[in-house]
């Protein structure tokens, strides 16, 4: 079964390109920089690498803005790589692009073909199953054909609800070990995390829940020091990475690799 605890050997980024200005965004609260975007995007490549993971970084795609999330475009597990098919339509064409890199790494890489939608960020992969939360851009139909195709692997898909108002499931969670779960306090209010060991981010800290365990780190967005060091007391060892220009375009520490 899924074992999320073991060592990541992998991950996929992308360069963010100019068109980032353009990206997607639920509210305007400035326009992203690329230069401080491109600076703190090293940092967040240069710190995978440290746990001696490769990294494969591949180049900007001015014509997706939203390229450089790239965890929305598929999931990958231990036994093979699905692309997705996301909601948003702009962000469709990036799954194409992602294609050949994942089927240069697994055997086994099959393809959400519709007429669902669903998108990484929506997917939570922890010791025990496979969590996915409808959204705005992830429906049943998207969520059915994911449970097919990786119910074949031996994983159990649970079909949870990504809060009102929220972009994706994990915009609001992650995963710190295959038993402990990073939630803001209203996702775990909706007790989609019964039976795990829950840990909340501090009040007025909910951006903090999209970060990531990557080996030995527990990667968090910056700038919220209550969470980073109620972490930091329970044991991890945390790296804060500048996302002030992802925040812009509703992105975060997830959004931004594909890890295996
Ligand atoms: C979007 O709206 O699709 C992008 N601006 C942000 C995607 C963030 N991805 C993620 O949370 N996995």
């Amino acid at each position: 079964m899924t074992d999320p605890t073991y060592e990541f050997t992998r991950a996929i980024t992308r360069k963010p390109a100019a068109s980032i200005v353009d990206g997607l965004r639920a509210e305007d609260i400035g326009i992203p920089d690329l230069d401080r975007m491109l600076a703190a995007h090293a940092h967040y490549v240069e710190t995978l690498k440290k746990t001696g993971a490769e990294v494969i970084e591949l180049p900007p795609l001015e014509d997706f803005p939203d390229a450089v999330f790239v965890e929305d475009t598929a999931l990958c597990l231990p036994q093979g790589a699905v692309l997705m098919r996301p909601g948003a339509p702009s962000r469709m064409g990036e799954v194409a692009e992602m294609g050949p890199t994942l089927h240069r790494v697994y055997d086994d890489v099959r393809k959400i073909e519709g007429p669902g939608h669903i998108e990484g960020g929506d997917i939570l992969v922890t010791g025990r199953e496979v969590l996915v939360g409808r959204s705005d851009r992830t429906d049943a139909e998207g969520v059915e054909e994911l449970r097919n195709i990786i119910s074949e692997w031996g994983h159990s898909l649970r079909e949870v609800f990504t809060p009102e108002g929220v972009l994706h499931f994990k915009t609001d969670c992650s995963l710190l070990d295959g038993e402990t779960i990073l939630s803001t306090k209203r996702l775990d209010a909706s007790g989609c995390f019964e039976g795990y060991r829950v840990l909340h981010t501090a009040e007025g800290e909910e951006a903090a829940a999209n970060s990531i365990r990557f080996n030995q780190f527990v990667i968090c967005p910056d700038g919220f020091p209550k969470t980073a060091e109620m972490l930091d007391k329970a044991g991890y060892d945390v790296v804060q990475i500048d996302n002030t220009e992802c925040a812009k375009l509703d992105g975060g520490m997830s959004c931004l690799s594909l890890r295996f």
